[in-house]
């Protein structure tokens, strides 16, 4: 795809060009080495497969502060005292950045994009006046939204919540914001809209009424849901599960969590997850594990695409470097069919001390060249028959006789008893799983050259 690379009247990546696909023999550090956006794999470009997606946040707002210390980059498009200004100058870098990456989709919050105001109508009108430009940039350079949300956890009016929180005053405010998120969302042509409920949780289980705040929570998506599908909203609302950070634990803790909650609350299918992998490893699962447990739901919806520090428990939010982590999340992907409207979006952030400007490339190209290898890694392994049969053969007892039947629900206990009895001890079956992992291995030599 060739796009206009910078737009506005300034240049804010003067030196950086459009990054290409260099091959993996290529040293430059601004090429990509193994995604090539047009490569036919399984029957899909890896654009198509991959639908990378930067988000507004981590890139183009945060500065590196940490919670000892401030920034340590200062941005370009940042400087002007007025703040629609600034947010008008952070649009152009970030459009420009989009397309010197070549990546087809972005994602924001309400207030990435303008800054809030002193009431909800004044807020209402920086946003419009903010997505009226982001239309005309994404005309412009053929962008596109993968997903729009609303920031209910950074004021210190949501200390205690958004939807859950024990004031219906703050409620009443969250789903003002969520109203002009969706209108954006629509207004931009949006795929998705995600809710990560950062402070729907608790500090403090003795002064919470849980079942009173999880039952607020449900209400609070049912209208959001019906006011985005009377706006028209066709795409998929997400949940993206993390199980604490910053409150002590959220009601959204992992996938199976919020797949039991949207069924319970008759949510699934208009909403599926959005699973992050940091958030994943939070949970004390691996990233492959939510993917794999919403996919299994047929709630597989989109991708926060990071790492985690196994020394660190907090939410890191590093590039996704880590080829196992990229292959094993590939191979469920790919398994459950793509991501459909979903994407990849990379919810990561460069270290405090990655200052460079190329930094921000660097960090963005290790990213798509680690998934798009864990495409081809992913897609070369599932195609391995001993790979299959090693999985699937596991289960043969199921696939005729008494196994068969007892799928299909025609067996009682009492019978179960009987077919015990009389096959006595069953033999020993290896799970081989030090097999699987080797075979892994190989095809990540293979398939990556
Ligand atoms: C926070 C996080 C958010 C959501 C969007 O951990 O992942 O950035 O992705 O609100
Ligand atoms: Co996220």
């Amino acid at each position: 795809m060739s796009r206009k690379v910078f737009v506005g009247d300034r240049e804010y990546f003067p030196g950086i060009g459009q990054i290409r696909y260099e091959g993996s023999e290529s040293d430059n550090a601004l090429a990509f080495k193994a995604y090539d956006p047009a490569r036919v794999v399984a029957g899909r470009t890896m654009e198509e497969h991959l639908r990378f997606a930067v988000c507004y946040w981590h890139t183009f707002c945060a500065e590196g502060a940490d919670p000892f210390g401030p920034g340590t980059r200062s941005h370009a498009w940042a400087v002007k005292t007025d703040a629609m200004d600034r947010s008008r100058d952070r649009l152009d870098a970030a459009f420009e950045f989009f397309s010197k990456l070549n990546v087809p989709f972005w994602c924001f919050h309400d207030f990435d994009l303008a800054s809030e105001g002193a009431s909800v109508a004044e807020s209402e009108e920086n946003l419009r006046a903010m997505v009226e430009l982001a239309g005309e940039r994404q005309r412009e350079t053929g962008l596109r939204l993968l997903w729009g949300t609303a920031n209910l956890f950074s004021h210190p009016r949501y200390m205690n919540g958004a939807a859950t929180n024990p004031d219906f005053a703050v409620v009443a405010r969250a789903a003002a914001q969520v109203k002009a998120a969706l209108d954006a969302t629509v207004e931009l042509g949006g795929g998705n809209y995600v809710f990560w409920g950062g402070r729907e949780g608790y500090a403090c289980l003795q002064n919470t009424d849980t079942r009173r705040e999880l039952e607020h929570m449900a209400i609070f998506l049912e209208k959001a849901r019906d006011y985005g599908r009377s706006i028209g909203f066709d795409g998929t609302f997400l949940i993206e599960p993390k199980p604490m950070e910053p409150m002590k634990h959220q009601y959204d803790f992992d996938a199976q969590t919020v797949i039991g909650f949207l069924r319970h609350h008759g949510l699934a299918g208009d909403f599926k997850l959005n699973i992050e992998a940091n958030h994943a490893t939070l949970a004390g699962h691996p990233f492959a594990h939510d993917l794999r447990m919403a996919a299994d739901a047929d709630l597989l919806g989109s991708i926060d695409a990071n790492r985690g520090d196994p020394q660190n428990g907090w939410d890191t939010d590093q590039f996704p470097l880590d080829l196992y982590d990229c292959v094993h999340g590939m191979m469920v992907v790919l398994e459950a069919g793509g991501l459909g409207r979903g994407g990849l979006n990379f919810d990561a952030k460069i270290r405090r001390e990655s200052t460079d400007i190329e930094d921000m490339f660097i960090a963005h190209i290790g990213g798509m060249d680690a998934f798009a290898r864990g495409l081809l890694i992913a897609d070369s392994i599932l195609g391995d028959p001993r790979m299959r049969s090693l999985r699937q053969g596991r289960y043969a007892s199921f696939d005729s006789g008494d196994g068969e039947r007892f799928e299909n629900r025609d067996l009682d206990l009492a019978a179960l008893r009987d077919i015990a009895a009389g096959t006595g001890e069953p033999a020993q079956t290896s799970g081989k799983q030090e097999l699987v992992e080797n075979l892994i291995n190989d095809h990540i030599v293979r398939a990556a050259r």
